[in-house]
């Protein structure tokens, strides 16, 4: 008999199930109960079903317009619809959630009879302008305490700025899907196995790069930024050995891919507010928000214009916000050129 020399890792959890992770109480926030776990449950089947419907789109009569416009006055893809419905339906199942607010409905739906503990805010379909022509798009998703005893759920409640989420998280219909999540304590992502019908630890306590090499922003608006954002977009393409410039320029026009790439690579991601959108075009609760907290997380930063995102006080349900997202050395740079400080 030959003698065994292999020997298991000692802590790293990469190759751990999401379910096993949930289960051993990996994603336990704060003040959480058990219900928590059994909503991340959810959220994950919901992804599940969202890919299949996102890998098999071409062939299944989903892709394209319904006909109908959003909230925000975008077209509606039918893909956002299914994303839509698959989530609120796996949300309102083990009633752990009593309500949700989603990109694509006016108002927020509420659950009557459920329990209670958390409320849900999501863009179930991001990059949808993405859909038809396979690039990445993602699900968006943050989670909030919410206290039954205090009365029935109301618009008011998800009204809360985003520093008091209890999660939050993305998932990537990329080359891969892959689900990210954090409670504020590490973010991990998970890769979809179709083969196993599993999630799999993939990416244990993401950090995001101190500093990065690519920026990411809608170039073609250059005509309608701020002098600010003009001086840093200038300058991030002058050539400075020293600190690495110029940057490589990435922008899919999917938050989620540019974001996911941003928090693995480093670097810097922007939507400023612009004479075409003074506020902003990317919205605070369901995109802002998530994103802001993840980053933050990964030890990464995120601003709304002048302050923290997650400092920000909703006013409106779909408000939108300016959004700089990455690391923490690049946003650094990026307030200081903005507010005509030197580097
Ligand atoms: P989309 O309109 O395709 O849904 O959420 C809005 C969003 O995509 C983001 O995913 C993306 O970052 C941004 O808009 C792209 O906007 P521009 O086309 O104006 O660059």
């Amino acid at each position: 008999m030959t003698q065994n020399s292999w020997t298991p890792p000692d802590t790293s959890r990469v190759g751990a199930t999401l379910e096993t992770f949930i289960l051993e109480g990996m994603f336990t926030a704060p003040g959480a109960s058990g219900t928590f776990s059994s909503l991340l449950n959810q959220i994950a089947l919901a992804a599940k079903l969202i890919t299949a419907r996102v890998r098999s789109a071409g062939l299944a009569d989903v892709l394209g317009l319904t006909g109908a416009e959003n909230v925000q006055g975008e077209s509606v893809q039918k893909l956002d619809v299914i994303a839509n419905e698959t989530l609120i339906a796996s949300l309102r199942r083990r009633g752990h959630c009593a309500g949700v607010a989603s990109e694509e409905l006016v108002d927020p739906v509420f659950f009557d009879q459920a329990r209670g503990g958390y409320l849900v805010v999501t863009d179930p379909l991001d990059g949808s302008s993405n859909i038809d022509v396979d690039i990445s798009i993602g699900t968006i998703f943050g989670i909030l305490r919410f206290d039954r005893k205090a009365g029935p759920p109301t618009l008011q409640h998800f009204l809360r700025p985003g520093r008091e989420m209890a999660a939050a998280g993305y998932v990537i219909y990329g080359s891969s899907t892959v689900l990210v999540l954090t409670t504020g304590q590490g973010v991990h992502a998970f890769t979809w196995d179709p083969s196993a019908g599993e999630f799999f630890l993939s990416h244990e306590n993401i950090r995001c790069p101190a500093v990065g090499k690519m920026y990411s922003i809608n170039e073609g608006n250059c005509g309608r930024w701020t002098e600010g954002v003009r001086s840093w977009a200038t300058w991030i393409k002058d050539t400075d050995k020293s600190d690495g410039r110029p940057y490589s320029h990435r922008y899919v026009g999917s938050l989620v891919a540019d974001a996911h790439r941003t928090l693995l690579k480093g670097g810097i991601f922007v939507y400023p507010a612009d004479t075409k959108s003074p506020n902003g075009k990317l919205r605070l609760l369901y995109e802002a928000n998530p994103m802001a907290f993840i980053f933050e997380a990964a030890g990464g930063k995120a601003l709304a214009g002048k302050q923290r995102v997650l400092d920000v006080e909703p006013t409106e349900l779909h408000q939108r916000v300016p959004l700089v997202i990455g690391s923490a050395q690049d946003v650094d740079n990026y307030e200081r050129i903005v507010n005509g400080i030197d580097v």
